[in-house]
């Protein structure tokens, strides 16, 4: 069937998903696999008109979500939870072969997540309130109202997973959703429009618009009715969508790029630190979290290396759908010619690559780190979304503190040391929306997430993300017999 994609036996529809139907495009765009490069499909190639429609069936859908009951919203979110993990083999499977991520990882870890993610926000909904408070006898009652349509374009890194982030907490909202998946990831999100409607979800809540962010995107984020507009992605993207969002002054949740530091200082154990580092090639490095600038104290800067250039070498690096791989492929031949530029580019300015620094057959590029790196150069100031790590020296915090807020990022970074009162002082000045010390990407929902500087604006995550999805009110009430104007 020419509208549907079948992958692994699971078969996914590729149209949109438009007012609780399939609607298809004229246009259409071919869907590939990261893992050997073979063709998944053609998808339904999405341009203003889809937007214009989606964007209208979010509008006529939203009154009576607004007005549904939060136990009503709560309980379709856990249904949609339990669809997902009902599905979450089928989804584990199709997300691994769209995006080239570990089938394990997305067994064991994301799906059970995305699903985590709905019932959180499900039971977050129930438990909002403000304390009412009293102002000379009249009283302030604060409440969320829900917005209204919201725009969430998410990336294709962890494409259900950060579709979940923002889909979930909306919904909990009372605001209804056009989702625009990465076009090199759509499958799954047309997975979730199912699950939402088998759950119950009412036609025209959630919307899916499949296409190139460059021809959809704008007819969305420039729209009068758009309410709230999340994204996920990269810099020059998010400043395009501010532009475009500036014409209604649409508030903006905008999650971005990193190049974050992991911090080695001499007192740490460096084998947790030595691993804590070989951690960031998980997902081939295309992590906006990822601590991919390595600072070691110079006394231990030798032997941290030693250590590391034999845990990376232990790596395995193939198909994502075997059990043991620990590396899978790079997302697109544009990204992986991206990822050689940046590293090729770094070696002509006299980087050395001490593991890897070079793309092997298919979409693959070698775990790789670069030392003799200068701060002020580009392949420790630009994010490479890749298996590409640079390790620099530093002689004391000072240093340390000053090359790891040296760049336009501020998203996350990682500690390794073993003095408490240390770690205390070096985050007290740190630039980071994040800060793990001695370990690294442990992820509560309740805490804010987000990124300072270029790293984005906003933070997702209890509080934080309804504080975003909603339209806060205070109420004002005179004491009965008020008569004082
Ligand atoms: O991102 P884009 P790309 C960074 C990372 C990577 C680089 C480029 O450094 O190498 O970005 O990746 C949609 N209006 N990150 O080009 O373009 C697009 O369709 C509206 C970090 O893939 O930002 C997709 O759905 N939408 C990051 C989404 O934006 C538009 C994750 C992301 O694509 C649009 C991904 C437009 N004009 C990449 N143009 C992270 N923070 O985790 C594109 N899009």
């Amino acid at each position: 069937m020419a509208d549907r994609i079948t992958v692994a036996g699971v078969s996914v529809d590729a149209r949109h998903w438009i007012g609780g139907a399939r609607v298809a495009s004229a246009e259409k765009f071919t869907d590939h696999s990261p893992i050997d490069g073979g063709v998944l499909g053609e998808v339904a190639r999405g341009g203003p008109a889809e937007a214009e429609a989606a964007v209208a069936a979010a509008r006529a859908a939203f009154p009576a979500w607004a007005a549904t009951s939060r136990t009503e919203r709560a309980r379709l979110l856990h249904a949609i939870a339990d669809g997902v993990e009902k599905r979450l083999d089928e989804l584990a499977i199709v997300e691994t072969t769209d995006n080239g991520a570990l089938l394990r990882s997305h067994r064991r870890g994301v799906m059970p997540r995305v699903a985590h993610n709905f019932r959180f926000f499900a039971d977050w909904l129930l438990t909002l309130e403000h304390d009412d408070f009293d102002t000379r006898g009249h009283t302030n009652h604060v409440s969320w109202d829900p917005a209204g349509p919201c725009v969430l374009i998410t990336p294709w890194n962890a494409p259900l997973m950060l579709a979940s982030w923002k889909v979930a907490p909306a919904l909990a909202a009372g605001d209804t959703v056009v989702l625009k998946p990465a076009e090199w990831s759509p499958l799954t999100a047309s997975m979730l429009a199912d699950i939402a409607a088998e759950a119950g979800l009412p036609a025209g809540v959630l919307n899916v618009v499949q296409g190139y962010g460059a021809e959809v995107g704008d007819a969305l984020t420039s729209h009068p009715d758009v309410r709230r507009i999340s994204f996920t992605g990269s810099v020059p993207t998010a400043r395009h969508i501010a532009a475009s969002a500036a014409a209604n002054l649409t508030p903006l949740s905008l999650e971005l790029g990193g190049k974050s530091p992991l911090l080695v200082f001499a007192d740490a154990d460096l084998d947790l630190a030595v691993g804590l580092a070989v951690e960031q090639y998980d997902n081939a490095g295309q992590v906006c979290l990822a601590a991919t600038r390595i600072l070691v104290e110079e006394p231990v800067a030798e032997e941290f290396t030693r250590r590391f250039v034999e845990r990376a070498g232990q790596l395995t690096q193939g198909d994502p759908r075997d059990r043991a791989t620990d590396i899978g492929p790079t997302i697109h031949p544009r990204q992986l010619e991206k990822i050689d530029g940046f590293v090729r580019r770094a070696v002509g300015a006299g980087a050395r690559a001490v593991v890897g620094g070079h793309r092997k057959d298919g979409q693959y590029y070698t775990p790789t780190l670069l030392t003799d790196v200068a701060q002020d150069s580009e392949i420790v100031q630009e994010e490479v979304f890749g298996p590409v790590l640079t390790l620099q020296t530093f002689a004391d915090e000072d240093e340390a503190v000053r090359l790891a807020n040296g760049t336009r990022f501020g998203l996350a970074a990682t500690l390794a040391t073993g003095d408490p009162e240390r770690a205390e002082r070096v985050t007290a000045r740190l630039v980071a929306g994040t800060v793990w010390v001695n370990c690294f990407f442990v992820r509560d929902l309740r805490a804010p997430f987000g990124g300072s500087r270029q790293s984005g604006t906003g933070r997702e995550g209890g509080t934080w993300s309804f504080d975003f999805y909603c339209d806060l009110k205070n109420t004002v009430t005179a004491p009965e017999g008020w008569t004082d104007h």
